[in-house]
């Protein structure tokens, strides 16, 4: 499935149908007095959100959205048929703009969840309303009001409790395949993961909570390097990042220093980000490589006052005490930003 999650659409509601101007014709009635029904109102836009949906692929093309217009009113005293409405499904976590303005309209926050993006027109009034002692047979109607018509721009930002961040490679996806059922897409080379992955993790007595596993960073991701930065919108609206941490490749590889780089790439794409509180966590201590360095790397960070969780994704040691430390944090940070 392709990921997109940016897309410009145009919206139009469905026009009022006109009132109708028409006379009661009756047997033995000669002046028969005005009958003409009111024009149905039209449709309107509106943008449902849908947890079904991870991607705002399917709004990229056709990008124009109508509701249906109202029936015209007719004799009888008969008003037009109510314009059907038009509901553009989108995923949960979509931001909705006005294009030219950019002034944030919605956000949409949970399944089901409904806005109204174009209202459709009223419809006009048939002559039957005009009439009055003075004017009986009146011989006008309103014509139908348009449905309104906007350009918008979706941008779809994940919501998920977790961020998982790190360099390429280090294993964000087998964590994320180890701890919820989701399946990431797992190889040994960097950038495998080319879209945001969710998964759910269900923790004992603990309530549940929702990772997001994002495509690998690296140095000069807010120059571009890389997949560059555009998927730290995902986590974003998180409250807690996971940062994974490997020194498998050896020596060269400098866990302090490749913490630092990421962070100063995180405040680079927003400050907010970098300030989102961290569990650290140094993975693939199933290699005897790795789980010979692990306990003086883990001494580095103690210094400089982190705490390093030691894990193996594969293996899946040492993951348990990791959830459980993300849901007491979780639990321990209330401000959602
Ligand atoms: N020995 C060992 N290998 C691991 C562990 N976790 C991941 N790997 C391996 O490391 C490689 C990369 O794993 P991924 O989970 O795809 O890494 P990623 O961080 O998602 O990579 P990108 O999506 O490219 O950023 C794969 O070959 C994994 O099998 C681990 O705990 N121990
Ligand atoms: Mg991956």
């Amino acid at each position: 499935m392709k990921f997109v999650d940016e897309a410009t659409i145009h919206v139009k509601a469905g026009d009022g149908g006109n009132g109708c101007v028409s006379f009661r014709r009756e047997r033995f009635v000669p002046k028969g007095g005005p009958d003409g029904g009111d024009g149905g109102k039209g449709g309107d836009v509106i943008l449902q959100a849908d947890v079904q949906l991870g991607t705002l692929l399917d709004l990229t093309y056709p990008k124009q959205f109508r509701a249906q217009k109202g029936s015209h009113g007719k004799g009888k005293d008969q008003t037009g048929k109510k314009g059907e409405n038009f509901i553009i499904r989108v995923p949960v976590g979509t931001l909705v703009r006005d294009d030219q303005t950019e002034e944030l309209l919605q956000d949409l926050l949970f399944d089901g969840q409904q806005f109204v993006v174009a209202e459709g027109g009223r419809g006009g009034r048939g002559n039957a309303r005009f009439a009055t002692p003075m004017l009986r047979a009146p011989r006008h109607a309103e014509k139908g009001e348009k449905g309104r018509e906007h350009w918008l721009r979706l941008e779809l930002k994940l919501l998920a409790d977790v961020g998982l961040i790190g360099y390429p490679n280090v294993g964000k996806s087998t964590l994320l395949s180890r701890i919820s059922s989701a399946r990431p897409k797992i190889a040994d080379y960097p950038f495998t993961t080319l879209v945001p992955n969710l998964g759910v993790v269900n923790q004992g007595d603990h309530r549940p909570f929702v990772v997001a596993d994002i495509p690998g960073l690296i140095e000069g991701a807010s120059k571009g390097a890389g997949l560059g930065l555009t998927f730290l919108r995902h986590v974003e609206r998180t409250r807690l990042l996971i940062h994974l941490l490997d020194i498998s490749e050896g020596p060269p590889r400098d866990p302090v220093k490749d913490f630092d780089s990421l962070n100063h790439e995180l405040e680079a794409y927003h400050p907010s980000l970098q300030k989102k509180t961290q569990l650290l966590a140094l993975n693939k201590i199933d290699l005897p490589s790795v789980h010979e360095r692990a306990p003086g790397i883990k001494n580095q960070f103690e210094k400089m006052g982190h705490s390093l969780f030691l894990i193996s994704g594969q293996t899946g040691e040492g993951t348990k005490e990791l959830m459980e430390a993300v849901s007491l944090t979780l639990e321990s940070i209330t401000d959602p930003s």
